[in-house]
Protein backbone atom coordinates (compact mmCIF):
# COMPACT_ATOMS: atom_id res chain seq x y z
CA UNK A 1 0.00 0.00 0.00
CA UNK A 2 1.46 3.44 -0.83
CA UNK A 3 3.01 5.22 1.85
CA UNK A 4 4.69 8.15 0.37
CA UNK A 5 3.05 11.60 1.21
CA UNK A 6 0.14 12.36 -1.46
CA UNK A 7 0.27 15.74 -2.97
CA UNK A 8 -3.28 17.36 -4.11
CA UNK A 9 -2.51 19.81 -7.22
CA UNK A 10 -5.53 21.03 -8.86
CA UNK A 11 -5.99 22.84 -12.49
CA UNK A 12 -8.86 24.57 -13.42
CA UNK A 13 -9.10 24.58 -16.74
CA UNK A 14 -10.65 23.26 -20.21
CA UNK A 15 -8.01 25.18 -21.90
CA UNK A 16 -7.41 22.09 -24.45
CA UNK A 17 -11.74 21.46 -25.02
CA UNK A 18 -14.19 22.70 -26.76
CA UNK A 19 -16.89 22.03 -24.36
CA UNK A 20 -16.28 24.21 -20.89
CA UNK A 21 -16.60 23.42 -17.45
CA UNK A 22 -13.68 21.27 -16.59
CA UNK A 23 -11.94 24.08 -14.86
CA UNK A 24 -14.58 23.32 -12.26
CA UNK A 25 -13.35 20.15 -12.07
CA UNK A 26 -10.99 20.31 -8.87
CA UNK A 27 -13.38 22.05 -6.69
CA UNK A 28 -16.65 19.19 -7.24
CA UNK A 29 -13.43 16.81 -5.92
CA UNK A 30 -12.40 18.49 -2.85
CA UNK A 31 -16.04 18.78 -2.65
CA UNK A 32 -16.76 15.41 -2.60
CA UNK A 33 -14.19 14.36 -0.15
CA UNK A 34 -11.16 13.72 -2.18
CA UNK A 35 -8.26 14.59 0.26
CA UNK A 36 -10.40 13.23 3.86
CA UNK A 37 -10.52 10.03 1.42
CA UNK A 38 -7.16 9.13 0.87
CA UNK A 39 -6.33 10.52 4.87
CA UNK A 40 -9.09 7.58 6.10
CA UNK A 41 -6.33 4.55 4.93
CA UNK A 42 -3.73 5.96 6.16
CA UNK A 43 -1.46 8.32 3.78
CA UNK A 44 -0.93 11.34 4.98
CA UNK A 45 -2.26 14.00 2.40
CA UNK A 46 -1.73 17.81 1.83
CA UNK A 47 -4.11 19.58 -0.58
CA UNK A 48 -1.75 22.57 -2.07
CA UNK A 49 -4.55 24.45 -4.10
CA UNK A 50 -4.42 25.13 -7.76
CA UNK A 51 -2.00 26.28 -10.29
CA UNK A 52 -2.98 28.89 -12.29
CA UNK A 53 -2.47 29.84 -16.14
CA UNK A 54 -4.40 32.16 -18.57
CA UNK A 55 -8.18 31.97 -19.25
CA UNK A 56 -10.05 30.12 -21.84
CA UNK A 57 -10.15 32.39 -24.59
CA UNK A 58 -12.65 30.04 -26.56
CA UNK A 59 -11.14 30.69 -29.94
CA UNK A 60 -11.47 28.49 -32.72
CA UNK A 61 -7.98 26.61 -33.94
CA UNK A 62 -5.46 27.88 -35.65
CA UNK A 63 -3.37 25.18 -37.92
CA UNK A 64 -4.80 22.65 -36.57
CA UNK A 65 -4.66 23.27 -32.70
CA UNK A 66 -7.00 25.14 -30.61
CA UNK A 67 -5.13 27.55 -27.75
CA UNK A 68 -1.91 26.02 -28.52
CA UNK A 69 -0.06 29.10 -26.42
CA UNK A 70 -2.41 28.83 -23.41
CA UNK A 71 -1.76 25.14 -23.26
CA UNK A 72 1.30 25.29 -23.40
CA UNK A 73 1.85 27.61 -20.73
CA UNK A 74 -0.79 25.64 -18.49
CA UNK A 75 1.24 22.48 -18.57
CA UNK A 76 5.16 24.38 -18.25
CA UNK A 77 3.44 25.32 -15.09
CA UNK A 78 2.08 22.49 -14.32
CA UNK A 79 5.49 20.81 -15.13
CA UNK A 80 7.22 22.36 -13.05
CA UNK A 81 4.80 21.81 -9.86
CA UNK A 82 4.46 18.13 -10.40
CA UNK A 83 8.24 17.55 -10.56
CA UNK A 84 9.14 19.44 -7.21
CA UNK A 85 6.62 16.96 -5.77
CA UNK A 86 8.25 13.96 -6.96
CA UNK A 87 11.76 15.51 -5.87
CA UNK A 88 10.67 15.83 -2.46
CA UNK A 89 9.26 12.23 -2.72
CA UNK A 90 5.86 13.00 -2.75
CA UNK A 91 2.77 10.85 -4.88
CA UNK A 92 1.45 13.73 -6.42
CA UNK A 93 -2.20 13.87 -7.76
CA UNK A 94 -3.05 16.14 -10.32
CA UNK A 95 -7.11 16.72 -10.18
CA UNK A 96 -8.59 18.62 -13.24
CA UNK A 97 -9.26 19.81 -15.62
CA UNK A 98 -9.01 18.85 -19.44
CA UNK A 99 -6.53 15.74 -20.29
CA UNK A 100 -4.38 18.15 -22.20
CA UNK A 101 -2.91 18.59 -18.78
CA UNK A 102 -1.42 15.25 -18.56
CA UNK A 103 1.23 16.63 -21.10
CA UNK A 104 2.78 18.08 -18.54
CA UNK A 105 2.49 15.60 -15.92
CA UNK A 106 3.85 12.77 -17.10
CA UNK A 107 6.57 15.22 -18.65
CA UNK A 108 7.46 15.81 -15.23
CA UNK A 109 6.96 12.16 -14.06
CA UNK A 110 8.79 10.77 -17.10
CA UNK A 111 12.06 13.60 -16.18
CA UNK A 112 11.98 11.95 -12.81
CA UNK A 113 11.99 8.51 -13.85
CA UNK A 114 15.29 9.42 -16.21
CA UNK A 115 17.09 10.79 -13.59
CA UNK A 116 16.57 8.39 -10.89
CA UNK A 117 16.61 5.37 -13.21
CA UNK A 118 13.26 4.22 -12.98
CA UNK A 119 11.26 2.37 -15.49
CA UNK A 120 8.18 3.62 -16.20
CA UNK A 121 4.25 2.10 -16.82
CA UNK A 122 1.48 4.55 -17.57
CA UNK A 123 -1.84 3.16 -17.57
CA UNK A 124 -3.94 5.88 -19.39
CA UNK A 125 -7.45 4.81 -18.85
CA UNK A 126 -9.94 6.47 -20.73
CA UNK A 127 -12.47 6.16 -23.42
CA UNK A 128 -10.67 7.64 -26.42
CA UNK A 129 -6.94 7.12 -27.51
CA UNK A 130 -6.08 10.23 -27.25
CA UNK A 131 -3.47 9.71 -29.83
CA UNK A 132 -4.22 12.35 -32.76
CA UNK A 133 -2.16 15.01 -34.27
CA UNK A 134 -2.39 18.40 -35.68
CA UNK A 135 -2.44 16.71 -39.19
CA UNK A 136 -5.72 14.13 -38.61
CA UNK A 137 -7.77 15.59 -35.39
CA UNK A 138 -11.46 16.54 -36.78
CA UNK A 139 -11.82 19.21 -34.00
CA UNK A 140 -8.16 20.87 -32.98
CA UNK A 141 -8.70 19.95 -29.20
CA UNK A 142 -5.43 19.00 -27.73
CA UNK A 143 -7.09 17.05 -25.16
CA UNK A 144 -7.40 14.85 -28.12
CA UNK A 145 -3.69 14.60 -28.87
CA UNK A 146 -1.59 14.37 -25.16
CA UNK A 147 -0.80 10.54 -25.79
CA UNK A 148 0.48 11.57 -29.49
CA UNK A 149 2.76 14.61 -28.09
CA UNK A 150 3.95 12.83 -25.12
CA UNK A 151 5.35 10.35 -27.47
CA UNK A 152 6.97 13.20 -29.79
CA UNK A 153 4.37 13.88 -32.51
CA UNK A 154 2.80 17.52 -31.82
CA UNK A 155 4.42 20.65 -31.68
CA UNK A 156 7.73 21.32 -30.18
CA UNK A 157 5.92 23.50 -27.46
CA UNK A 158 4.15 20.31 -25.83
CA UNK A 159 7.07 17.30 -27.25
CA UNK A 160 9.58 18.80 -25.32
CA UNK A 161 8.44 19.63 -22.01
CA UNK A 162 11.01 18.09 -19.45
CA UNK A 163 14.00 18.75 -21.96
CA UNK A 164 13.90 15.56 -23.81
CA UNK A 165 11.65 14.64 -26.93
CA UNK A 166 10.02 12.55 -26.89
CA UNK A 167 9.03 12.60 -23.75
CA UNK A 168 7.58 8.64 -23.59
CA UNK A 169 8.13 5.48 -26.01
CA UNK A 170 4.75 3.82 -27.01
CA UNK A 171 6.17 0.89 -25.13
CA UNK A 172 5.85 2.53 -22.10
CA UNK A 173 2.40 3.17 -22.01
CA UNK A 174 -0.97 1.06 -22.22
CA UNK A 175 -4.33 2.53 -23.26
CA UNK A 176 -7.44 0.74 -21.43
CA UNK A 177 -11.42 1.03 -21.70
CA UNK A 178 -10.55 2.47 -25.28
CA UNK A 179 -13.98 2.78 -27.65
CA UNK A 180 -13.94 5.89 -29.61
CA UNK A 181 -10.98 6.53 -31.93
CA UNK A 182 -10.72 8.73 -34.98
CA UNK A 183 -10.02 6.66 -38.45
CA UNK A 184 -6.39 8.42 -39.36
CA UNK A 185 -5.81 8.09 -35.39
CA UNK A 186 -6.69 4.04 -35.67
CA UNK A 187 -3.88 3.79 -38.46
CA UNK A 188 -1.41 6.36 -36.61
CA UNK A 189 -1.73 3.66 -33.32
CA UNK A 190 -0.99 0.77 -35.07
CA UNK A 191 1.86 2.48 -37.22
CA UNK A 192 3.09 3.25 -34.03
CA UNK A 193 2.48 0.21 -31.90
CA UNK A 194 0.79 1.74 -29.00
CA UNK A 195 -0.59 -1.28 -26.83
CA UNK A 196 -4.55 -0.71 -26.74
CA UNK A 197 -6.79 -2.80 -24.53
CA UNK A 198 -10.24 -1.39 -25.72
CA UNK A 199 -13.65 -2.03 -24.38
CA UNK A 200 -13.80 -5.46 -27.02
CA UNK A 201 -10.89 -6.72 -25.68
CA UNK A 202 -12.19 -6.30 -22.00
CA UNK A 203 -15.51 -7.29 -23.01
CA UNK A 204 -13.58 -10.87 -24.62
CA UNK A 205 -11.04 -11.53 -21.64
CA UNK A 206 -12.14 -10.00 -18.70
CA UNK A 207 -10.89 -6.89 -16.65
CA UNK A 208 -8.87 -8.72 -14.31
CA UNK A 209 -6.84 -10.29 -17.42
CA UNK A 210 -6.82 -7.04 -18.54
CA UNK A 211 -4.87 -5.19 -16.09
CA UNK A 212 -2.56 -8.39 -15.03
CA UNK A 213 -1.69 -7.78 -19.35
CA UNK A 214 -1.46 -3.94 -18.83
CA UNK A 215 0.66 -4.20 -15.60
CA UNK A 216 2.70 -7.47 -16.80
CA UNK A 217 6.28 -6.46 -16.39
CA UNK A 218 5.84 -3.88 -13.25
CA UNK A 219 8.30 -4.60 -11.01
CA UNK A 220 9.84 -2.80 -7.91
CA UNK A 221 12.19 -0.60 -9.77
CA UNK A 222 8.65 0.97 -11.51
CA UNK A 223 7.20 3.85 -11.23
CA UNK A 224 3.32 3.52 -12.02
CA UNK A 225 1.67 6.54 -13.24
CA UNK A 226 -2.42 6.21 -14.09
CA UNK A 227 -4.02 9.00 -15.85
CA UNK A 228 -7.81 8.16 -15.42
CA UNK A 229 -9.76 10.20 -17.90
CA UNK A 230 -13.53 10.18 -16.16
CA UNK A 231 -15.09 9.34 -19.66
CA UNK A 232 -13.48 5.82 -19.58
CA UNK A 233 -16.59 4.76 -16.97
CA UNK A 234 -19.89 4.03 -18.66
CA UNK A 235 -21.87 7.32 -18.68
CA UNK A 236 -24.59 5.62 -16.54
CA UNK A 237 -22.54 6.01 -13.69
CA UNK A 238 -20.43 8.72 -14.55
CA UNK A 239 -22.37 11.58 -16.74
CA UNK A 240 -20.31 14.48 -15.96
CA UNK A 241 -17.67 14.33 -18.30
CA UNK A 242 -18.19 16.22 -22.03
CA UNK A 243 -17.04 13.60 -24.39
CA UNK A 244 -19.15 10.46 -22.92
CA UNK A 245 -19.43 7.17 -25.23
CA UNK A 246 -21.50 4.88 -24.00
CA UNK A 247 -20.68 0.95 -23.46
CA UNK A 248 -17.75 1.63 -20.45
CA UNK A 249 -16.76 -0.18 -17.46
CA UNK A 250 -18.94 -0.88 -15.14
CA UNK A 251 -18.94 0.56 -11.04
CA UNK A 252 -17.25 -3.19 -10.03
CA UNK A 253 -15.19 -3.54 -13.28
CA UNK A 254 -13.59 0.03 -12.50
CA UNK A 255 -13.32 -0.54 -8.69
CA UNK A 256 -11.26 -4.06 -9.72
CA UNK A 257 -8.69 -2.17 -12.24
CA UNK A 258 -8.22 0.22 -9.38
CA UNK A 259 -7.63 -2.72 -6.81
CA UNK A 260 -5.64 -4.36 -8.85
CA UNK A 261 -3.08 -0.82 -9.12
CA UNK A 262 -3.28 -1.00 -5.70
CA UNK A 263 -2.05 -4.55 -5.27
CA UNK A 264 0.92 -3.47 -7.12
CA UNK A 265 2.26 -1.25 -4.53
CA UNK A 266 3.77 1.03 -7.74
CA UNK A 267 1.37 3.85 -7.99
CA UNK A 268 3.86 6.96 -8.06
CA UNK A 269 1.81 9.11 -9.99
CA UNK A 270 -2.00 9.89 -10.73
CA UNK A 271 -3.95 12.01 -12.25
CA UNK A 272 -8.35 12.63 -12.09
CA UNK A 273 -9.27 14.44 -15.52
CA UNK A 274 -11.97 15.91 -17.48
CA UNK A 275 -14.62 15.91 -14.32
CA UNK A 276 -17.22 18.43 -16.07
CA UNK A 277 -18.99 19.31 -12.53
CA UNK A 278 -21.59 21.76 -15.16
CA UNK A 279 -22.63 18.42 -16.92
CA UNK A 280 -22.85 16.32 -13.80
CA UNK A 281 -25.95 15.55 -11.70
CA UNK A 282 -25.55 16.14 -7.46
CA UNK A 283 -21.91 15.51 -7.85
CA UNK A 284 -21.93 12.06 -8.39
CA UNK A 285 -19.22 11.79 -10.85
CA UNK A 286 -16.72 13.47 -8.16
CA UNK A 287 -18.33 11.04 -5.66
CA UNK A 288 -17.51 8.47 -7.46
CA UNK A 289 -14.62 9.48 -8.99
CA UNK A 290 -13.48 9.45 -5.16
CA UNK A 291 -14.74 5.93 -4.32
CA UNK A 292 -12.23 4.93 -7.03
CA UNK A 293 -9.32 6.98 -5.53
CA UNK A 294 -10.37 4.72 -2.28
CA UNK A 295 -9.17 1.72 -3.88
CA UNK A 296 -6.38 3.34 -5.44
CA UNK A 297 -4.92 4.00 -2.16
CA UNK A 298 -6.00 0.61 -0.22
CA UNK A 299 -9.42 0.70 0.38
CA UNK A 300 -10.21 -3.08 0.40
CA UNK A 301 -13.49 -4.77 1.43
CA UNK A 302 -11.79 -7.68 3.81
CA UNK A 303 -8.81 -7.60 5.20
CA UNK A 304 -5.97 -9.54 2.90
CA UNK A 305 -3.53 -10.89 4.47
CA UNK A 306 -0.95 -11.59 1.44
CA UNK A 307 -0.36 -7.54 1.46
CA UNK A 308 2.11 -5.79 3.01
MN1 LIG B 1 -8.67 11.55 -22.46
Amino acid sequence: MNMRPVSIIGVPTDIGASAIGARMGPEALRVAGIVEAIARYGCPVSDWGNVTGPLNPQRGPVDGFRHLDEVAAWNRTLHDAIFAELEKGSLPLMVGGDHCLAIGSISAVARHCRERGHKLRILWLDAHADFNTSAITPSGNIHGMPVACLCGHGPAELTGIGGRTPVISPADIRLIGIRSVDEGEKRFLLEQGVEVFDMRYIDEVGMRRTLEMALDGVDEDTHLHVSLDVDFLDPEIAPGVGTTVRGGPTYREAQLCMEMIADTGRLGSLDIMELNPALDHRNMTAELAVDLVESLFGKSTLLRLYQS
